[in-house]
C-alpha cells in the first residue's frame, strides 16, 4: 500500500455503448484520450452498471445498493427530490470520513431539493448533503428543465429580479411561453418523441420553465464548462487526497457539440459529442499529468447505461450510423435487459497499484463503494452499501476473480441475473422493441437463458436445454430480491 492515499477520479459517460470507443473496437469515432487511458490501464470486458438507465445506475454507483431496493431509483423528472437517504453512508461520505476532499461535477439525476423546490433560494438536498464537499451540477438531464447549473446550493448566474419557475404538470404550463409543440419554428433541433415542452437555447425539453434567463445554460458550452470545473477541483486539491465524480452529459440527447467538434465524425451529432467527451477526458488526464498526480490517482472511466440512437430528437443518429455498432457485439442498448444495456466500457488506470492489459473478471460499478472504502481504510457502517462487494483485487487486476453474480435491470426495474457464464432473464411479457427508440427491450413471454461464454450476442435462448439452471437462477434471483440485507 503506497504511503499516500490514492486520489480517485471516476469519469462517467451518459449513454455511451460498449462498442462506441476505439479501445473497444469502434473505428468510426476517434477517441484517442479514452484509448490512451486504456493503454496505460486495465480494460474490462465484463464491466457492468446495475441498470440500463441513468438514475438507477448512478444510485448504485454512489450508494452501493441495488436500485430495486429503492422504488424511486427510476428515471427522475427535473423537479424530483433527492432520492439518496442523507442519513446513510455513501461512496463520497465514506471517502470524506477517510480524509478525502470530495467533489462532483456534471450530470446528477438523483433528485435535488425537497420536491417543492424554490430554485431562487439556497437549495436543500443537493450532493452536498450526501457527502460531497463541492458540487457543480445539472440537476437532472440535459433534456429536462430547469436548464441551469447548480453550484453547491445555488443556481449559477441567477438574477433575483428574474426568478425561475418550474413545473412538470402539463396543466400548469406557463401561458404564453413558447413550447416545442406550439412553436416548432423556434427550434434549431426538432424533437421526434417527448421533448415538446419549454424551449431553451432553441431546443424543446421535458418539463416547463419560465424566467432565470441569465442562468440558462448553452448546450454547446456545457462540455467546456464542466471540464473547466472538474480540472479546477483537481488543481485546488492537488495537495490532499481527493475524490472527484466527473459525470459527463455526452452523448445523451440533445446532442449539441461545441462548434469546434461539429463534423468531427461522419456520424452526425452523436459521434461528434463523443469526440467532444473524449476531449474532456483528455483535459482531465492532462491536468493530472501537469500536476504530477498521474501515478497516484485511480482513474475510472465507464458509462451509466448502453447506447441509443433516436432518444427523442431528430439529430440523424439512426440515419448516419452506417456500419458503426454502438453496443459492439452485444444485444440491445439503453433501456434493454440485454447486455447492451448494462455492459459498458469500463477502464481503470492506477500506475502505482493496478495491472495493465485486459480483464474479463465480472466487475460492477456497484462495488466501487465497498472496494474504495476498503482500499482507503474508510469505516463502513452496518447499514451502508449493502450490495457492494470489495472486489479491489479484480479492479486492480491482481485477481482474475470478480463477482460471481450480479443483478442488473432494464428500464422500470425489470431485473435479471448474471451468474457465472449465464444471463437469466425471467419471463416478463411486453413488446420486444420500444415503440419510440426502437431498442430491443429484452421482454418476452418466455424465460430466456444465454450462455455468454459461447454467445456474447445473446442470440440463442437455451432456457429449454437447461431447465435445472433456469430453476436455480430463478430461485437465486428471487432470494436475492426478497432478503432484506445488511452488511
Ligand atoms: C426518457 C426520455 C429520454 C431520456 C431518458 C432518460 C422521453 C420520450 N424520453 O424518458 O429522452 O431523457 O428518459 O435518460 O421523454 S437517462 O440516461 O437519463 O436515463
Ligand atoms: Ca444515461
Amino acid at each position: 500500500m503506497p504511503a499516500r492515499k490514492p486520489n480517485i477520479v471516476i469519469m462517467y459517460a451518459d449513454d455511451l455503448g460498449f462498442g462506441d470507443v476505439g479501445c473497444y473496437g469502434g473505428t468510426a469515432i476517434p477517441t484517442p484520450n479514452i484509448d490512451r487511458l486504456a493503454a496505460a490501464g486495465l480494460r474490462f470486458t465484463n464491466g457492468y452498471a446495475t441498470a440500463a438507465t441513468c438514475t438507477p445506475s448512478r444510485y448504485s454507483l454512489l450508494t452501493g445498493d441495488y436500485p430495486w431496493r429503492n422504488p424511486q431509483a427510476a428515471i427522475l423528472p427535473g423537479d424530483a427530490p433527492l432520492i439518496i437517504d442523507t442519513k446513510r453512508a455513501t461512496l463520497p461520505s465514506l471517502l470524506r470520513n477517510a480524509g478525502y476532499a470530495t467533489g462532483v461535477v456534471g450530470k446528477w439525476h438523483l433528485g435535488i431539493g425537497d420536491g417543492d423546490t424554490d430554485w431562487n433560494k439556497p437549495i436543500r438536498n443537493t450532493p452536498n448533503d450526501i457527502g460531497f464537499d463541492y458540487s457543480y451540477i445539472m440537476g437532472a438531464t440535459n433534456d429536462r428543465v430547469p436548464c441551469v447549473y447548480v453550484e453547491n446550493r445555488d443556481v449559477v448566474g441567477l438574477d433575483p429580479a428574474d426568478p425561475i419557475e418550474v413545473t412538470y404538470d402539463h396543466d400548469k404550463a406557463f401561458p404564453g411561453e413558447p413550447t416545442g409543440r406550439d412553436n416548432p419554428e423556434l427550434l434549431k433541433m426538432r424533437y421526434s418523441h417527448g421533448h415538446d415542452c419549454s424551449i431553451v437555447n432553441g431546443v424543446s425539453r421535458i418539463g416547463y420553465m419560465r424566467g432565470g434567463k441569465s442562468a440558462l445554460w448553452i448546450d454547446e458550452e456545457m462540455g467546456d464548462v464542466f471540464a473547466a470545473k472538474a480540472v479546477e477541483f483537481v488543481e485546488q486539491h492537488a495537495d490532499e487526497p481527493f475524490f472527484l465524480y466527473y459525470a459527463f452529459h455526452q452523448p445523451h440527447v440533445p446532442r449539441l457539440p461545441h462548434p469546434r467538434f461539429v463534423g468531427a465524425t461522419q456520424l452526425g451529432p452523436r459521434g461528434d459529442v463523443i469526440v467532444e467527451m473524449d476531449w474532456c477526458v483528455g483535459q482531465m488526464l492532462n491536468a493530472l499529468d501537469r500536476l504530477g498526480l498521474t501515478d497516484d490517482t485511480i482513474v475510472v472511466f465507464t458509462s451509466d447505461n448502453g447506447p441509443v440512437l433516436d432518444d427523442g430528437y431528430e439529430d440523424g443518429a439512426a440515419e448516419l450510423v452506417g456500419d458503426h455498432t454502438p453496443a459492439g457485439p452485444l444485444r440491445g442498448g439503453k433501456y434493454s435487459r440485454y447486455d447492451g444495456g448494462t455492459r459498458l466500457p469500463f477502464i481503470l488506470r492506477y500506475p502505482r497499484g493496478a495491472r495493465t492489459g485486459e480483464s474479463d473478471a465480472l466487475v460492477s460499478q456497484l462495488d466501487f463503494t465497498a472496494s474504495f472504502a476498503a482500499l482507503t481504510g474508510a469505516a463502513m457502517p452496518d447499514n451502508a452499501a449493502v450490495d457492494s462487494v470489495n472486489t479491489i483485487d479484480a479492479l486492480f487486476g491482481t485477481s482474475k476473480t470478480g463477482r460471481e453474480e450480479l443483478v442488473t435491470e432494464g428500464t422500470q426495474a425489470r431485473t435479471l441475473l448474471r451468474s457465472g457464464r449465464w444471463a437469466f432473464l425471467p419471463a416478463i411479457d411486453g413488446p420486444r422493441y420500444s415503440g419510440t427508440t426502437g431498442n430491443e427491450t429484452g421482454l418476452s413471454h418466455w424465460d430466456q437463458l444465454y450462455d455468454l461464454s459461447a454467445d456474447v450476442g445473446q442470440r440463442r435462448n437455451v432456457a429449454s436445454d437447461h431447465p435445472e439452471v433456469v430453476a436455480t437462477l430463478r430461485a437465486r434471483l428471487q432470494a436475492l430480491q426478497r432478503a432484506p440485507r445488511t452488511r
